[in-house]
């Protein structure tokens, strides 16, 4: 039986990048993946870093090519009915974010890991995860068609939503959390020149639009979608009309359109776990909270609890200390439920929610509000470039009684 400090279930981002953080600080763990490398790589998805995130990566060595053909972007746009705003992300907080693809990372990441063949095993089935209540977890999976066992002091669930970790405790020691939305996001990635520099927002009546980019040639754009659509029904023809219509008359006009290369449906759901601890199992990532994709939150969550994980058992493995490790749910789901308002708040204020007018008067007003208000743009960029890492002890303390 092979034995291993810490077994990662899982090889998205999250799963890779505490991979990779602890072999840099002479932790050994093994990460096994139920699917393929490329299967892995092709998923295209999220593509906005928070400066956190940024920095982490290059913490873990991977940040060479990312700092080299990822883009920084100061600023955002919002368009609605009678209005525009351009959000000031670097003067309004001093912070920028980077565009460079999920797909990218998941590349740098398992070449920085393939260095070591037997770090991650893809196309691992039927992983179960035992004991993990105890001091001596083990992970079994089958390769190849063999059975095998791993033996490890800890276990980090870096599964995704569907995956098996979290469902492996039972229910009554778990509370959870759910909010689905009443529609979806139909995304369409294309090797056309992006509309505009920066990002641009649309709320329009007829639904949400996003004019995304993964670089100067390569456009990624989303539009707002009723729930039971499927792509069948939206050949590139019907998508980019559909687009135009939604955009305003200026960035219209810059829109190029051209073959998708990529074309797919997600539902949007907000979701979260608690705790994110179970004995010596922990949740990282979209195994514990999903938040809808409208402010590009999902990747930078699972980044950020990584970095508390990661210097949690560097701090176990260098002085045997456990203060980090029990911390971890509490500090983690801190910026967890931060991070759900602000997708949730974001969510509501940009898509058709209802046929409600008085709703649509209210997003309306709150739009223009942030359009002329400093303080409102300001909470929107604070949320926006990514909160800090005060843990609940940092919250500010209460007044004098007079
Ligand atoms: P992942 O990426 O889902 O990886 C989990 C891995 O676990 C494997 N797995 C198993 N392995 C072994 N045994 C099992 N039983 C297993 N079950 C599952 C899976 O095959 C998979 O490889 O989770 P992770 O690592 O926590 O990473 C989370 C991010 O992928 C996710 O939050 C983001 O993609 C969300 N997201 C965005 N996040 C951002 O920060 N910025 C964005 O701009 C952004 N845009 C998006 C997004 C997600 C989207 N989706 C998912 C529809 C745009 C879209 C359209
Ligand atoms: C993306 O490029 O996939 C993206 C960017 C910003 C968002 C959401 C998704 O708010």
């Amino acid at each position: 039986m092979r034995s291993t400090q810490v077994a990662i279930i899982g090889a998205g981002p999250s799963g890779l990048l505490l991979s990779q953080l602890l072999h840099r600080n002479g932790i050994d763990s093994i990460v096994l993946e139920r699917q393929s490398r490329d299967h892995v790589q092709g998923r295209v998805r999220a593509g906005l870093l928070e400066w956190s995130t940024v920095e982490l990566l290059q913490e873990a060595g991977v940040g060479e090519r990312m700092m080299r053909e990822g883009l920084v972007h100061d600023g955002i746009n919002l368009a609605f009915a009678d209005g525009y705003a351009r959000i000031d992300l670097h003067g309004l907080t001093g912070r920028s974010v980077l565009v460079y693809g999920q797909t990218e990372i998941q590349k740098d990441l398992a070449d920085a890991r393939a260095i070591n063949p037997d770090a991650v095993v893809w196309e691992a089935s039927d992983v179960a995860l035992e004991s993990w209540d105890t001091s001596h977890p083990h992970v079994s999976f089958t390769h190849r068609g063999a059975r095998h066992e791993v033996r490890c002091d800890f276990v980090a669930g870096c599964d995704g939503y569907h995956g098996i970790s979290r469902i492996s405790v039972p229910h009554d020691r778990r509370s959870q959390y759910e909010r689905a939305y009443p529609f979806g996001w139909l995304g369409v990635l294309a090797d056309v020149p992006p509309l505009n520099d920066e990002l641009v927002y649309v709320n329009h009546e007829r639904g949400f639009a996003l004019c995304s980019m993964r670089s100067r040639a390569r456009s990624r754009y989303y539009i707002q979608c009723a729930l039971e659509d499927s792509v069948e029904q939206w050949p590139d023809d019907r998508f980019w009309a559909e687009l135009y219509r939604r955009l305003p008359a200026c960035f219209a006009r810059q829109l190029t359109t051209g073959p998708a290369i990529e074309k797919s449906i997600a539902p949007l759901r907000s979701f979260v776990v608690e705790p994110m601890r179970f004995g010596r199992l922990f949740l990282v990532g979209d195994a514990a909270h999903i938040v809808p994709p409208i402010g590009a939150k999902g990747l930078n969550l699972a980044a950020a609890d990584v970095r508390l994980l990661s210097h949690a058992l560097v701090e176990f493995y260098r002085a045997g200390a456990t203060g980090l490790l029990d911390e971890y749910s509490e500090r983690a789901l801190d910026r967890v439920w931060k991070a759900m308002r602000f997708s949730w708040w974001y969510t509501t204020l940009m898509h058709r929610c209802s046929d409600d007018p008085f709703a649509r008067r209210l997003q309306l007003a709150e739009l223009r509000h942030i359009a002329h208000s400093q303080a409102a743009a300001q909470a929107l960029a604070e949320n926006y470039v990514g909160l800090g890492f005060a843990g609940p002890a940092a919250s500010r303390s209460k007044p004098e009684q007079a």
